[in-house]
């Protein structure tokens, strides 16, 4: 590794030994940490563990030839489960492709990202009735995207009224190569200048598939979006604590009509890139050890077991665990594949000559092997 990029200031509450200390410089942040309680710390526990198995259960899916591809999230629970929920209840979400932890935090059905996986679907949740948007896959687009709806809510005089009900802010998730889109420059500049109610949240896991995050960025990304009047702060991504009192002052300022903000949440994708990678290729053993050490949820079982949650805590959150694995291999052996005209519906608004040939051509090919379709 050529330098810790640890080295750089970042909000972090929790040492590597689950101590919790809040100094002098983020007092503001800290004061977000009395917010919660004992329940809501052990959410956070159940919810880092939940997601790390499902992440676990779905890679063996894939590789079982299940689902089409597998996106981990290992080593990023703690950045997507404490600012999932630093999000507030009216607010907007816009992931990309690998924000399980945040959907889990916001009640989707875990269910239908594999389905979205599978091919089966093209991500089977309500946006209108969750705030979480769906999962986009073109790098950026979902920055515009969430840009645009936030300047939409304040056109409709949705922030900064003091009415807690009334006002809303957005949320966009995005990783370190993603910022390398021109998308995502002009969400910045369309942001700042209708000073709309937005919190950009950068995971930086430090790698786009092979890139290093060096070859997106000469600046450390939390300054990024300094020169087009974006703020921005840098938290350690693996210290749970920081991600949600950051991301939730982040918000209520968005709500409050303080303008947009950037959080780069320092982290590592501990896994491959997807199930189509291999990242030995690319990257050292030395490195990847470096931050296993560094793992967000044993750093948090260590603050739980100072404060005394005992034994049976975890051993319950493991055999919550095994009963997921055995629920979501179950669904997913039982998924049944959908009619192959919906591959074709939807292409045009009208019936189309050259769809309907493409149809009958591939009805054709699946009949000729004989075999009726699942
Ligand atoms: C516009 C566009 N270009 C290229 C790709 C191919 N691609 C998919 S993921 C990826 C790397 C993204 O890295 P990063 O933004 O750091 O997010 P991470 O996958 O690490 O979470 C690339 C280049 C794409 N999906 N969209």
């Amino acid at each position: 590794m050529s330098q810790d990029p640890t080295d750089l200031p970042m909000v972090q509450f929790l040492s590597m030994e689950g101590e919790v200390r809040v100094p002098a410089q983020w007092a503001e942040y800290g004061e977000y940490l009395k917010n919660l309680t004992e329940a809501d710390y052990l959410k956070f526990y159940r919810d880092m563990a939940r997601i790390r198995r499902f992440d676990n259960e779905a890679t063996a899916l894939q590789r079982q030839g299940q689902l089409g591809l597998w996106v981990p999230a290992i080593g990023q629970e703690g950045a997507q489960i404490g600012s999932g929920y630093g999000v507030g209840p009216n607010d907007h979400i816009f992931p990309s492709y690998r924000e399980h932890g945040v959907a889990l935090t916001h009640g989707i059905d875990l269910m239908s990202i594999l389905k979205m996986l599978r091919g089966v679907n093209h991500g089977g949740w309500n946006p209108d009735e969750t705030r979480f948007h769906l999962y986009a896959i073109v790098l950026g687009t979902q920055v515009l995207h969430a840009t645009g709806y936030a300047m939409g809510v304040k056109f409709d005089g949705k922030v900064g009224t003091g009415n807690k009900d009334e006002d809303l802010a957005v949320i966009s998730y995005m990783g370190d190569g993603a910022t390398a889109e021109g998308d995502v420059s002009e969400a910045f500049l369309f942001a700042a200048v209708n000073e709309s109610p937005i919190v950009f949240f950068v995971q930086n896991n430090q790698w786009a598939i092979s890139s290093r995050s060096s070859a997106q960025t000469k600046v450390p990304l939390y300054q990024r979006g300094d020169g087009f009047g974006v703020p921005g702060v840098r938290i350690d991504g693996n210290d749970v604590l920081a991600s949600y009192a950051v991301t939730a002052k982040h918000m209520d300022d968005a709500r409050a009509g303080k303008g947009p903000s950037l959080i780069e949440a320092l982290t590592y994708r501990i896994g491959a890139h997807t199930t189509s990678d291999d990242p030995t290729r690319y990257r050292e053993d030395e490195e990847v050890e470096y931050w296993k050490a560094r793992d967000p949820i044993t750093r948090f079982e260590k603050f739980l077991r100072r404060n005394g949650v005992a034994q049976d805590f975890f051993d319950e959150v493991e055999h919550a665990g095994e009963l997921l694995s055995a629920e979501i291999r179950e669904a997913t052996f039982a998924l049944k594949n959908p009619p192959i005209e919906n591959m074709f519906k939807h292409v045009y608004s009208e019936q189309h000559p050259v769809i309907d040939e493409q149809l009958a051509w591939l009805e054709g090919y699946e009949a000729s092997f004989g075999g009726e379709q699942q």
